[in-house]
C-alpha cells in the first residue's frame, strides 16, 4: 500500500468509501475490505453508518491502530459547541476513543469559517482526532481555511475522476501541503464502459476501474472507491504492481469534460 503524505499525516492511498452503504451490508463490506488489506475507511455523520463502520472494523480483527479512519461533520454542526458535540457523538457511534481525521463535510457560509476551524482544531487538541481537514472546498476556500486554521489541515476531499478536471484544486492543495482525497473516483461506475480506459487496460491486463484508480494514485492522490460488491473490493486495491506511462496518464487526463461533475447541491460553493 502506498501512502499520501500531507502536513504530518500518512494517508493510505486507497481507502473504502462508505457513502450510501448502510446496515449489515456496510459492516460486512468494511470487515471484508480490511481482511483484504484495506487500511483506510471513510465515513461521515450524514452517511448514518458510523456504527456499522465501527462494527466492521472490530469484526475484521485488524488492529485499530493499523487503520486510518476518517469521519466528517455535517454543516448544521459548524457552530463551535455543536462541532465538538457532533465529533463526540460520531466517536460514540464508531465506538472509538478517537479517529485519524475529521473533515468539515461541505463549506457553510452561514457560520464564520474561523470559528468552525477553531472548534475543529480544539477537537484535535482534545485528542478526539489525530488530524483535521476539509471537504468540497474550492481554491478560494482552501486559501481562507489555511490562513485561518490554528492547526494544519491535512486534506481536501473532493469529487475527482477522469471526467472532472481538478487541476486548480490539486495545485492549491499541493501548494499548502494538503492531500487531495478523491471521492467518486470511478465516476460512480461510469468509467466501466470507457473505451480509452479499456484500451489502456488491455495493455496492462487491468480493468477500466483499475486504470482509473492507478491514474489517481500516480498523481499522489488518495482515492476512496465505494462498492457493495465484495468481488470489486479486491479489484479496487490491486493497483500497486503496475505503472502508467506519461502518455497513458495524459490520455486519461484528456477525458475530462466541462460537465463531468456528478455531485452537486444547491448549497455547494461556486466551483473552480
Ligand atoms: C453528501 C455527501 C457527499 C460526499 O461525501
Amino acid at each position: 500500500m502506498l501512502f499520501v503524505k500531507a502536513n504530518g499525516a500518512s494517508i493510505p492511498a486507497i481507502g473504502l468509501g462508505t457513502w450510501e452503504l448502510s446496515g449489515r451490508t456496510c459492516a460486512r463490506v468494511v470487515e471484508q475490505a480490511l481482511r483484504l488489506g484495506y487500511r483506510h475507511l471513510d465515513t461521515a455523520q450524514v452517511y448514518e453508518n458510523e456504527r456499522e463502520v465501527g462494527d466492521g472494523l472490530r469484526a475484521s480483527g485488524v488492529r485499530r491502530d493499523d487503520v486510518f479512519v476518517t469521519t466528517k461533520v455535517w454543516t448544521n454542526h459548524f457552530a463551535p459547541n455543536d462541532l465538538e458535540r457532533s465529533v463526540k457523538e460520531s466517536l460514540v457511534r464508531l465506538r472509538l476513543p478517537a479517529v485519524d481525521l475529521v473533515l468539515l463535510h461541505w463549506p457553510n457560509s452561514h457560520v464564520p469559517l474561523a470559528e468552525t476551524l477553531g472548534a475543529l482544531a480544539h477537537a484535535k487538541r482534545m485528542g478526539l482526532t489525530r488530524h483535521i481537514g476539509v471537504s468540497n472546498f474550492t481554491v478560494a476556500l482552501i486559501e481562507q481555511a489555511v490562513a485561518l486554521s490554528p492547526e494544519p489541515l491535512v486534506c481536501n476531499q473532493v469529487e475527482y475522476h477522469p471526467y472532472l478536471d481538478q487541476t486548480k484544486v490539486r495545485a492549491a492543495c499541493d501548494q499548502h501541503g494538503l492531500a487531495l482525497v478523491a471521492y467518486s473516483p470511478i465516476a460512480r461506475g461510469r468509467i466501466k464502459a470507457d473505451r480509452t480506459l479499456a484500451e489502456i487496460g488491455r495493455i496492462h491486463r487491468r480493468t477500466p476501474a483499475q486504470i482509473c484508480l492507478r491514474w489517481l494514485v500516480q498523481q499522489d492522490v488518495a482515492a476512496i472507491p465505494r462498492t457493495s460488491r465484495l468481488e470489486r473490493l479486491s479489484e479496487n486495491i490491486e493497483i500497486f504492481d503496475f505503472e502508467l506511462s506519461d502518455d497513458e496518464m495524459a490520455r486519461v487526463s484528456a477525458l475530462a469534460s466541462p460537465n463531468g461533475r456528478l455531485t452537486d447541491f444547491g448549497f455547494a460553493p461556486k466551483w473552480d
